[in-house]
């Protein structure tokens, strides 16, 4: 019997057709259509997605994150209803300060109380229903619809996809109602989809290219600070081309992508610090908080200047810092457009080289003292976030994506390839990593995929649900825990606020003391390696060993007992 073809089958196609390759999902009574979507579609050879079931939302969007980042290529994701949306919303605030586009959908309980065929047959349909599904999460999506009939399959895609890849880029919502999906379609999805032109990154104005280029020819001390740079590869390459001919410094201050490799003497540590009090430039790119006012600033007379796909952070409610100079702009064409403007100016080079003296010998210092920083743990007995770094030397290498949550410091485990690191957002929603460390290793299988995560961060990943997609889709990754047995983040706030108060008397540990588990066991359940390591002289051969049974496609987990 053939049976009418229905819009969910329109929709799935229509997601293949813009290269969306996984549905991430987490099914529930709503997707019923799409479940008969896919099923028939097994008796065709028609493009649809994989879908790919993953046991919780957070986990679920963090995949999505983690594979488009590295592929620039979106993903989609299929929630459940308002409950299964909500689940997702904070690696969706994530995705959204650091512009990551992704789809996500979710069902929409069905409006019809009976009547269609899609219509309320669960308890759960009446108490589901929201006034406005959407609210939830509007003020951290660029777009969101409901699609409102099912001949609109293609269409409402369209324009979604237009949305999240256009500058600045960014997550987009779609709700899909049951009885929608459910419609039977006559005629093929229309779209327009070929000749809908997408507009280009913005690009600098050549006047300001100019002025910026006049001031670092002048500059004595300049100093550049970076952000989310790197997110397309190619920013890395042109910012250390140009950092080291004009011997400009770079700090990448809580940086999500690789900007610049530690092994180049340009790069200074990632803390503004001395550089920024000293600084009489400062250029910002991609960056929302270039420093912390209440604790640092650039000297009064500084020339400071913005560049950025959107250098307002429009979306940010609060944010003063000073700019002499904005340039809306991707960090790509500015730096490309900023080449090509100094070249003229090739004869201040003079004071560039008296400057590359000064912070090649600043470089070489700051190695020495990160070296024995780290050194200096393999001597005691308790592990430190620089020794451990510092054993991630060993496996890490160039063919390594490195994702941190937010344990991971160049300083003493330099990486070398663009592309190479991704960290948590700048929103700062916990429970990333790990998911992003598993959509990473799904676009790229043939890389080794390491994530370096505080205790904290690789419980809020909700783990069991983590492993087993590990194990369930064969995404053999390595996931070493910097586990200090705190909230060091809250432990650190409290004093900071608190140094001299009643909190303090506890050094600031109420409410962040998190007496951890054996984390390496749980990993064993899921048929993994896993490793626990107290003593600092035992830490690199657990990593070994783990790396190696990765290798051999197991996933693997390391829990470093720190001080
Ligand atoms: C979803 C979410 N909940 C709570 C927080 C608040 N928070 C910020 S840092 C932090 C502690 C993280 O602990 P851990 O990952 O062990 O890292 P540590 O601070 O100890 O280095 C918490 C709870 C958050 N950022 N995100």
């Amino acid at each position: 019997m053939t049976q009418a073809r229905i819009a969910a089958e329109d929709y799935l196609e229509a997601l293949a057709a813009h290269g969306i390759d996984h549905l991430f999902v987490n099914p529930g009574t709503d997707f019923a259509p799409i479940v008969e979507a896919f099923a028939r579609n097994a008796y065709t050879n028609r493009k649809v997605p994989r879908p790919m079931v993953v046991p919780h939302e957070t986990a679920a969007v963090a995949m999505a994150h983690g594979y488009t980042m590295v592929t620039g290529k979106p993903q989609a994701v299929m929630l459940h209803t308002n409950v299964g949306t909500a689940n997702a919303i904070n690696m969706l605030i994530d995705a959204s300060r650091d512009r990551v586009p992704i789809l996500l959908t979710s069902g929409r309980t069905p409006f019809t109380e009976a009547g269609a065929s899609g219509s309320r047959n669960a308890h759960i349909h009446w108490a589901q229903e929201m006034y406005d599904q959407a609210g939830m999460l509007r003020e951290v999506v660029k777009w969101d619809y409901e699609m409102k009939r099912g001949d609109q399959a293609a269409t409402v895609l369209d324009r979604a996809m237009e949305m999240a890849m256009t500058s600045p880029k960014g997550p987009v919502y779609l709700s899909l109602p049951r009885e929608v999906l459910g419609e039977e379609t006559q005629k093929p999805p229309q779209s327009n989809w070929e000749r809908r032109a997408r507009p280009r990154n913005p690009v600098p104005a050549p006047a300001d290219i100019e002025q910026l280029a006049e001031w670092i020819a002048a500059a004595q001390a300049p100093v550049v600070i970076t952000g989310a740079l790197g997110q397309d590869p190619r920013d890395a390459v042109v910012l250390t081309r140009l950092a080291e001919q004009w011997a400009l410094p770079v700090v990448p201050y809580n940086t999500r992508y690789f900007a610049i490799s530690a092994n180049s003497p340009m790069f200074q540590g990632s803390m503004p610090g001395p550089l920024l009090k000293d600084a009489d430039l400062v250029i910002v790119i991609e960056a929302d908080v270039p420093w912390l006012p209440s604790q640092e600033q650039p000297p009064a007379g500084a020339r400071i200047v913005q560049i950025g796909e959107d250098p307002l952070y429009t979306r940010y409610p609060m944010r003063s810092f000073p700019s002499d100079l904005t340039i809306t702009a991707s960090a790509l064409s500015a730096l490309e457009a900023l080449e090509q403007a100094l070249m003229k100016r090739r004869a201040a080079q003079g004071q560039a080289e008296a400057r590359r003296v000064l912070l090649t010998q600043r470089w070489t210092d700051l190695r020495t003292a990160w070296r024995a920083e780290a050194e200096q743990a393999a001597g005691g007995n308790k592990n430190t976030l620089a020794w451990l770094n510092h054993c991630l030397r060993d496996i890490v290498d160039r063919d390594t994506i490195v994702i941190s949550e937010y344990s991971f410091r160049q300083e003493y485990c330099p990486l070398d390839t663009p592309g190479s690191l991704f960290a948590l957002s700048s929103a700062g929603g916990l429970g990333w990593g790990f998911g992003a460390s598993l959509g990473a290793k799904l676009a790229a299988p043939e890389k080794q995929v390491v994530s370096v995560l505080g205790d904290g961060a690789y419980m809020f990943a909700n783990p069991t649900a983590c492993h087993y997609m590990a194990q369930m889709q064969n995404l053999p990754v390595l996931t070493v825990i910097y586990n200090n047995a705190l909230y060091g983040a809250v432990r650190r706030a409290t004093l900071g606020m608190y140094g001299k108060g009643v909190a303090s008397e506890d050094d600031g540990r109420l409410l962040a003391n998190l007496p951890a588990p054996a984390f390496e066991k749980i990993v064993l359940a899921h048929d993994g390696h896993g490793e626990r390591v107290e003593n600092p002289h035992d830490l690199l051969a657990a990593l070994q060993r783990a790396a190696a049974a990765v290798r051999g496609g197991q996933q693997a987990l390391v829990n470093v007992i720190c001080a």
